[in-house]
C-alpha cells in the first residue's frame, strides 16, 4: 500500500491540488485532463479496483458520487452534464491501482468512449 501513487497523495506525500475533501474521501485535479473539469475522487481507503470493493464499503463508494454530483453542480456542469467513470484493469486502461472516480465536464463527451 505505501507503494501507491493515491495513497500518498492522500497523506499529503506527492502534491496534488485538492479540490474536495471529507472523512471518507478526497478530490484533486487529474494530473493530464481530458476536459476542462477533470477531477478524481478516491476514497481514502485504499481499494486497489472495483474488483476489491466489499458490501461494506457501500457508503464509502457512495460518497465518491455524492461528492462528484455536488462539485459538478458547483461548477455549473449539472445542466449540460458530464461523465462519471472507474476503468477497470487492463482493458479499461486503469493505470492507478487504487480506485478513482473520474468527472469529465466542460466539452460535448462522445459515446462509446474509445
Ligand atoms: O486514471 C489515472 C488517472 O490518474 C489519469 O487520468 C492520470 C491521473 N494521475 C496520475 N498521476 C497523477 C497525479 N500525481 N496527480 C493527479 N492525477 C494523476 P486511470 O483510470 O487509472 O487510467
Amino acid at each position: 500500500m505505501s507503494d501507491c501513487l493515491f495513497c500518498k497523495i492522500r497523506d499529503g506525500q506527492i502534491p496534488a491540488r485538492v479540490v474536495y475533501r471529507d472523512e471518507q474521501c478526497l478530490a484533486f485535479e487529474d494530473i493530464n485532463p481530458q476536459a476542462p473539469t477533470h477531477v478524481l475522487f478516491i476514497p481514502n481507503k485504499h481499494i486497489a479496483t472495483v474488483n476489491d470493493i466489499t458490501p461494506e464499503d457501500r457508503e464509502v463508494v457512495g460518497q465518491l458520487f455524492v461528492a462528484a454530483a455536488k462539485l459538478a453542480r458547483e461548477r455549473g456542469h449539472a445542466d449540460n452534464g458530464y461523465r462519471v467513470v472507474m476503468n477497470t484493469q487492463r482493458d479499461a486502461g486503469q493505470t492507478v491501482f487504487h480506485i478513482h472516480l473520474h468527472l469529465l465536464a466542460g466539452r460535448s463527451l462522445h459515446w462509446p468512449p474509445g
